[in-house]
């Protein structure tokens, strides 16, 4: 995969630097004062080429679409989802794999998987109250001991050979994250009562084995699970402060580090902990586990007069029903048969779009991944939801760390935009 990977993306190197010699002159895109004010958004600035996401049709990995993954990517059984090694795959190289590439990946992962003591050390050494994803950053962290980049920029090496190090380093970390992940959990919520890896089962499933769910359902609701929420453009929150703190040569562990914790925020991954929370404050409130419609519209729209949002809804770029959402109500569709929190999510799925867009200011009242996953786990018996944003983050690595390679191959420079004070922006405008 490393020498695919080489003889494919080396081509793109070229182009790169030729786009940059020939065009570099080129005006993209005028700023306006409201991007500046809103996030950036809609500002191109950055190069990602493992997904992009469009605001109506959703995200695409490579050109492919979530339902065009789930009938094209590998599978271990015909009526199973994909195995997220192979998106890692098509993200890195830009080819759907085949089944033997997608096996392959995935024994080079069980032959990589060994975690250091010192990673158990670091998690044992805080206290077991701590949220897991205090846990989960500090252990990857703390694995940065063993990163081969960073040995290898210590003894000079030349810069044009950054990329191979940095791919040894990233599929290390990929490859450990299911045994840091599940030992947290164990840890947190099973005394202390840790699972071995199973070499012999794949990524998202070795998870789910340590984590200690061993159905063949919840497998492969993980493998959809890491496949969805891997990668979503180079602008959110993760995916750029991984590539942010990457540009500055820091190490795969302190570049991927970064970005977990921006996904820790309520307003990005810990919003799937957030979804959950606030439907069980509201039955709790309403002391029922089966409110009316009427119940819960009464409830949302308390939730926004008292300055709160609704989680699992909106988006910065999305403006329709996310595909994620969806693809996870179909998989509930298809195996759930009446579930009491999965009918609350397609209740609200029904009733929070028109409350949202009754407020006038809401770009987009459509759910998000988050508004659908929490229940989905909780159903399968995961039911300890302050662990859910280490689930999104341990798939998250497979979208950031692939693009991660392929800046170091392109030799992308360190990050830097402008900033000015306020009163600059006010000069610019001409407003006194
Ligand atoms: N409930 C209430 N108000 C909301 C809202 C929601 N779900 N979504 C947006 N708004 C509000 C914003 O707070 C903002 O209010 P303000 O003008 O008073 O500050 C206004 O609507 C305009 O915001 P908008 O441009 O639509 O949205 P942003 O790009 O600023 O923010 C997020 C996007 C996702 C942060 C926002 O929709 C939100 O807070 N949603 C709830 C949290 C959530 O589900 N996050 C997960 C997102 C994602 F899928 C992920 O990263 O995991």
């Amino acid at each position: 995969i490393k020498n695919r990977f080489y003889q494919k993306a080396s081509k793109c190197v070229n182009e790169y630097q030729r786009l940059k010699n020939e065009h570099g002159d080129k005006v993209i895109a005028n700023v306006t004062i409201e991007q500046v004010m809103t996030g950036m958004k809609g500002v191109p600035s950055l190069i990602t080429d493992t997904s992009k996401l469009d605001p109506t049709t959703g995200i695409r990995f490579r050109g492919y679409t979530i339902p065009e993954l789930r009938e094209k990517l590998p599978r271990l059984n015909p009526d199973g989802e994909p195995l997220p090694e192979g998106l890692f795959y098509l993200m890195l190289i830009g080819e759907i794999p085949e089944r033997d590439d997608v096996l392959n990946l995935s024994k080079d992962w069980a032959t990589r998987a060994y975690v250091p003591q010192h990673v158990f050390d670091v998690i044992d050494a805080i206290p077991k109250n701590a949220r897991p994803m205090t846990q989960f950053s500090a252990a990857i962290l703390s694995m940065a001991t063993d990163s081969i980049f960073q040995k290898a920029y210590r003894t000079g090496v030349h810069k044009k050979h950054y990329w191979d190090t940095t791919y040894e380093d990233v599929m290390n970390l990929i490859a450990r994250l299911p045994r840091i992940a599940a030992y947290i959990y164990r840890r947190q919520f099973f005394n202390d009562h840790h699972i071995e890896p199973d070499p012999r089962l794949d990524w998202a499933g070795n998870l789910a084995h340590m984590m200690g769910h061993e159905s063949d359902e919840i497998k492969r609701l993980l493998r959809l699970y890491m496949v969805i929420h891997a990668d979503h453009e180079g602008g959110n929150v993760s995916a750029h402060a991984t590539h942010l703190v990457g540009s500055a040569l820091s190490n795969p562990y302190y570049a991927y580090a970064a970005g977990m914790l921006g996904l820790a925020g309520p307003l990005h991954g810990y919003a799937n902990q957030e979804v959950i929370n606030w439907i069980f404050s509201m039955l709790q409130e309403l002391d029922t586990d089966n409110p009316t419609e009427e119940q819960i519209i009464a409830y949302s729209k308390r939730t926004l007069a008292e300055g709160r949002v609704i989680p699992g809804y909106g988006h910065a770029v999305l403006r329709q029903t996310d595909p994620r959402f969806t693809a996870q109500q179909e998989f509930a569709k298809k195996y759930v048969k009446d579930d009491k929190l999965i009918n609350i999510v397609n209740t609200l799925h029904r009733v929070v779009p028109p409350i949202l867009e009754e407020t006038g200011k809401v770009k987009n009242p459509w759910p998000n991944v988050d508004a659908y996953s929490g229940s989905l786990l909780y159903h399968y018996g995961i039911k300890e939801h302050s662990f859910y944003t280490v689930m999104f983050g341990v798939s998250r690595a497979l979208g950031v760390l692939a693009s991660l390679v392929m800046d170091r191959l392109y030799g992308l420079p360190i990050e830097r935009p402008s900033s000015y004070p306020l009163k600059w922006y006010h000069e610019q405008a001409g407003d006194k």
